[in-house]
């Protein structure tokens, strides 16, 4: 199929005016006089109805979404928004490669990354250029992983240090946090922060004849990135003392071949992307190189294959069978109807510890938009923020908030029924101690406790009436907090592509609903501009027309 630049179905002038959307708040209104616990006393199969499973009985992977704030006319109402919103055509046309970035005239390609049918983008068909590039990593994991790729000393490499930022460093730091049961035999460590104590505290374990760095920028202009390459390249020429030597040292991964050549790193060791892969969806094409070395190109291409799982997933199953619609219409509810701010993303899995981050990104900078795809201000809230720590980490830190607080924060609850390493204390599994708190926080946030529960428990205490009356209150808890519960067999590469593609497509059908582009990011854009304007007035130069605080500041930074 042929891209049409710009072209994207049209969504209604404003799906806020739309009668739907005027049904919702009614059903929202309905919603103040019901509570979940009375939903699940009524509806022995409410789990069953609202849960769905990824058809491979081998691997887990179920979402159940019947803690949430829902009853069937509720979830109509919202299937018939996303329909109004014509999420399906937009969907259709993303994957097609047509034009859906309108700020930068782009298709978004990133599932033609893990794809197998043609995607033609300008009558091109890309999915060659993603094979050649996949197999160039492979070639090259191949010769590092088992030590024949040789550093300057002639000996094989033992560390990774990727250096790049956001996109290009929050998915493979997560990724390869994730996978380390399939780690190999190269450590990998990631450089992002231009302050220079991240670089020398990586570097200062590290010898530089066994360390390969890989420079990771989409477009190779971002200053922090460059800055950290080039005291990389001193650290490296320190010791290696020949520029020739570089070429056994450094790597990149960028669409820029100039600017990687303007390093000095040889374009023979650059792996490219492509403009239409934005940095935050970009983990699945060469900037996942270091995830191939870490885990080997087979485990890599598992990855791929989970992508391509939920892929499939999203664009087949009907809208109200669909589980990134589905989670997409849920956490639209709460921003929209419930006036939800914040979201939690909870994994009981320590290894999805950097999961929430990579989250944050893909979702704060993918709806954090105030301009409809067609320049207009929207008219109702978009992206909420997202935040989240590994349980059982958080129980002890916010979850407070969440269970007794003011606001309303819908949470999505992680958890694989194995694990890659059980203990067997006191207690029996270590695991199974996991299990039982993700599942009780689930349960004690949808049911809350009444005031006449809190007094029982009390007086079963043997508090007097008095304490009684005094305590009771600070242990109710209000419940009807809303949950969805994600659970897979095992954390193994497959199950992790399959997680990332689910809330990358989440995202992807809330940005269609709110009508927002969900591929550009002018906000970061602008802190790389500004930056530049400061730094030579920190380095002595004259200051520039600021504000009294900013002034004030650089002054005392000159001091
Ligand atoms: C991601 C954003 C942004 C980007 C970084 C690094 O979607 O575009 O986070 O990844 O600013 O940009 P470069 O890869 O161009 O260095």
């Amino acid at each position: 199929m042929t891209a049409t630049s710009a072209s994207h179905p049209k969504t209604p002038v404003k799906l806020t005016q739309s009668p739907t959307w005027q049904a919702l708040k009614n059903e929202r209104t309905a919603w103040k006089k019901l509570h979940l616990r009375d939903l699940f006393a009524r509806d022995k199969k409410r789990s069953a109805r609202y849960s769905l499973e990824l058809d491979d009985p081998d691997e887990t992977f179920l979402l159940d979404y019947s803690k949430n704030l829902i009853r069937p006319q509720t979830l109509k109402l919202l299937v018939k928004l996303a329909k109004e919103a014509k999420v399906e055509a937009l969907r259709n046309a993303m994957f097609s490669g047509e034009k859906i970035n309108l700020t930068e005239n782009r298709a978004v390609l990133h599932t033609a990354l893990r794809g197998e049918a043609p995607v033609k983008v300008d009558g091109h068909d890309v999915i060659p250029e993603v094979r050649a590039v996949l197999e160039q990593i492979r070639v090259f994991a191949d010769r590092v992983r088992p030590g024949k790729w040789k550093g300057s000393s002639g000996q094989p490499i033992t560390d990774g240090v990727n250096i790049g930022l956001g996109g290009a460093v929050l998915g493979p730091a997560m990724a390869c946090i994730a996978l380390k049961p399939y780690g190999g035999n190269i450590r990998v460590h990631f450089v992002s922060n231009v302050d220079p104590s991240q670089l020398v505290d990586t570097l200062e374990d590290l010898d530089p004849a066994t360390t390969l760095f890989i420079v990771a920028s989409k477009t190779f202009t971002t200053q922090e990135t460059l800055l950290n390459a080039q005291a990389a390249r001193t650290w490296l020429l320190e010791a290696a003392k020949d520029e020739k030597q570089i070429a056994k040292h450094f790597v990149a991964v960028s669409t820029n071949s100039e600017a990687v050549n303007a390093l000095g790193i040889d374009t023979d060791n650059m792996f490219v992307f492509w403009d239409c892969v934005c940095g935050r969806y970009s983990l699945w094409s060469a900037i996942g190189l270091p995830i191939a070395l870490y885990i080997g190109m087979d485990a890599f291409e598992e990855l791929l294959a989970g992508g391509r799982d939920m892929d499939t997933h999203f664009k087949d199953a009907p809208l109200d069978q669909n589980m990134p619609v589905l989670m997409a219409l849920i956490g639209l509810w709460y921003t929209n109807f419930w006036d939800a701010q914040a979201y939690a993303v909870l994994p009981y899995e320590q290894r999805l510890a950097r999961f929430p981050a990579y989250l944050q990104q893909l979702d704060m900078e993918s709806s954090g938009k105030s301009v409809t795809r067609d320049g207009r201000t929207v008219s109702c809230a978009t992206g909420p923020v997202l935040f989240g720590e590994p349980g059982t980490n958080g129980q002890h830190a916010f979850y407070q908030l969440i269970h007794q607080g003011t606001s309303l924060i819908p949470c999505d609850f992680i958890a694989g029924r194995e694990s890659h390493n059980d203990l067997i204390g006191q207690h029996g599994s270590q695991h199974a101690v996991l299990l039982s708190n993700f599942l009780a926080q689930t349960e004690a946030l949808m049911r809350g406790k009444i005031l006449a529960e809190a007094q029982a428990e009390l007086a079963a205490e043997g508090k007097t009436t008095a304490q009684i009356k005094a305590l009771a209150p600070h242990k109710v808890f209000p419940g009807n907090r809303p949950t969805n519960s994600i659970l897979y067999r095992k954390l193994t590469p497959r199950t992790l592509g399959r997680l990332i593609a689910l809330y990358e497509h989440k995202v992807f059908v809330q940005g269609a609903l709110w009508n927002v582009n969900s591929y550009d990011q002018w906000g970061v854009e602008l802190g790389k501009q500004l930056a530049k304007v400061i730094l030579p007035e920190l380095q002595g130069g004259k200051p520039g027309a600021h504000d009294s605080s900013t002034l004030g500041l650089i002054r005392r930074i000159r001091d």
